[in-house]
């Protein structure tokens, strides 16, 4: 199987080739890319990958809405849509090392010093009010400057000059934390900025769980093969010798700039903060190279992210409560869980379990197994009918949570709940549901009484 963005892109054409657009009419790039994306997807309920042959100010190709569907995700995991969360979990818990090689597509032409130019990267601009042009698709890969400890995420990137950037990194996420770490030893934290990857790739670097896990065998795993790595050509971050363009860079100890507005994944539009800066010493890509955008908040950015999550979550909270069945993340911060409870309190662990394991997670709904966590109407149903708000909430405060959600005191410094929405004491002694009787739902036929239809 290739581990590059073509192939996937062609096995896309083969099976799904009602799924691949091109558009060879020029674009802005200025607000016109994002438009076109959600208009398609609005008015017309398609989703399909999009390759903008012609973006103004740019000779680079833009590709978008690669992750818009969950049946495209599927087939980069070689594995049925609804297998989609056991094939993430058998991944996290069997991690494949990466391979180290020496000569790589993604160094076909190499940028350096003065050759950089992000100005000749396509400038995108999102959403109204965006202070200017966003990288909204490139993956961070950087290792701990005190240890052999390797991270992966999709860290956003407003361009700043001809090879500055700002950088929003979470706050208490991991490559905050190498950030932290070098800055105290008054280093820059050297890393790569990977943009153009194939999806697995792009789903393994989403990868949430303990800073000692290792996104890029995670990615390996995902692949079915080890990931081909190569070190860069100015420093010895190793990135995806098979992406279509790295970023060599490093993040400058001491220094903050503005960033922002920036219209984010919650839906709402953040005004300026004061971010890292990022220096971009070479720009290395493939001859041909594609540029990729990720429409931030839409489809392609939700799914993308969600998959990851709910693996990990589903995982955190099968160790405290065996026989959970299901987990969905429908919104930003929150998730629900339906268990089939066998004992009084594993709501309560699922809900302690879901916070243990994600920095995000600020609301937690519980629901027993009779309830269909994809459905709404259910997870609300049984918010209406199983649970007593003075009873069942269980309020933390004081917590770190996003620093992208609007609603918290200061950046990221929040309060989270979780509702157990399950029946209480238990759904076998809760007051029945009603139903047609069983020998007459059988023997019922809609035809017999509606003769002719
Ligand atoms: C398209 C996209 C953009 C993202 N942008 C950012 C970002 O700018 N900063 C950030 O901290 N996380 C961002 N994230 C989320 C992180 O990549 C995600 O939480 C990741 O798992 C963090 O890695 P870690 O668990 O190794 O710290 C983004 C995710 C996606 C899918
Ligand atoms: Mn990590």
């Amino acid at each position: 199987m290739g581990q590059d963005l073509r192939s996937y892109l062609d096995t896309v054409k083969r099976r799904k080739s009602d799924e691949f657009q091109v558009v060879s009419r020029a674009i802005d790039p200025a607000y016109e890319i994002t438009a076109f994306v959600v208009k398609l997807e609005k008015e017309r309920r398609q989703r399909p990958v999009v390759l903008f042959e012609s973006v103004k100010g740019t000779k680079f190709p833009v590709l978008t809405n690669l992750h818009a569907s969950r049946s495209r995700l599927a087939i980069a995991l070689s594995c049925a849509p609804d297998a989609m969360l056991q094939t993430y979990l058998r991944a996290m818990e069997r991690p494949v090392a990466p391979r180290v090689i020496t000569r790589a597509p993604v160094h076909e032409v190499v940028l350096r010093g003065a050759e950089v130019d992000l100005y000749a990267l396509p400038q995108i601009v999102h959403h109204q009010g965006d202070a200017g042009p966003y990288i909204t698709a490139a993956i961070s890969f950087a290792k701990d400057p005190a240890a052999e400890t390797w991270n992966c995420a999709y860290n956003r990137l407003m361009i700043q000059s001809r090879d500055t950037t700002s950088i929003h990194l979470t706050l208490g996420k991991h490559l905050w934390e190498f950030q932290q770490i070098a800055e105290q030893r008054g280093e820059a934290l050297q890393l790569g900025l990977v943009i153009g990857v194939h999806p697995a790739i792009a789903l393994g670097a989403l990868a949430i769980g303990s800073i000692d896990e290792d996104e890029r065998a995670i990615m390996g795993a995902l692949l079915g093969e080890p990931l081909e790595l190569v070190k860069c050509q100015t420093s010895d971050v190793l990135v995806p010798a098979h992406a279509e363009m790295v970023l060599e860079c490093e993040i400058l100890p001491g220094k903050r700039t503005a960033e922002g507005p920036f219209g984010e994944f919650t839906g709402y539009s953040l005004g300026e903060r004061q971010r890292e800066v990022v220096k971009v010493k070479a720009i290395t890509h493939r001859r041909d190279a594609m540029f990729q955008d990720i429409t931030v908040a839409h489809l392609d950015h939700m799914l993308l992210s969600t998959i990851p999550m709910e693996a990990n979550l589903y995982r955190a909270v099968r160790a405290m409560v065996p026989s959970v069945r299901a987990v969905r993340v429908p919104a930003p911060f929150t998730c629900y869980v339906s268990i089939e409870q066998r004992l009084v309190g594993q709501a309560k662990n699922a809900i302690m379990a879901v916070f243990g394991a994600d920095l995000y997670m600020k609301r937690v709904v519980v629901v027993d197994h009779d309830v269909d966590v994809f459905d709404d109407r259910q997870v609300t149903w049984a918010l209406a009918t199983r649970c007593q708000p003075d009873r069942d909430i269980a309020v933390v405060t004081h917590a770190r949570g996003s620093d992208l959600d609007p609603s918290a005191k200061e950046d990221g410094y929040t309060a989270k709940w979780g509702v157990d929405a399950t029946a209480k004491p238990s759904l076998a002694a809760y007051t029945p549901r009603h139903r047609v009787p069983p020998e007459v739902w059988e023997r019922l036929r809609l035809e017999d009484f509606l003769p002719g239809s």
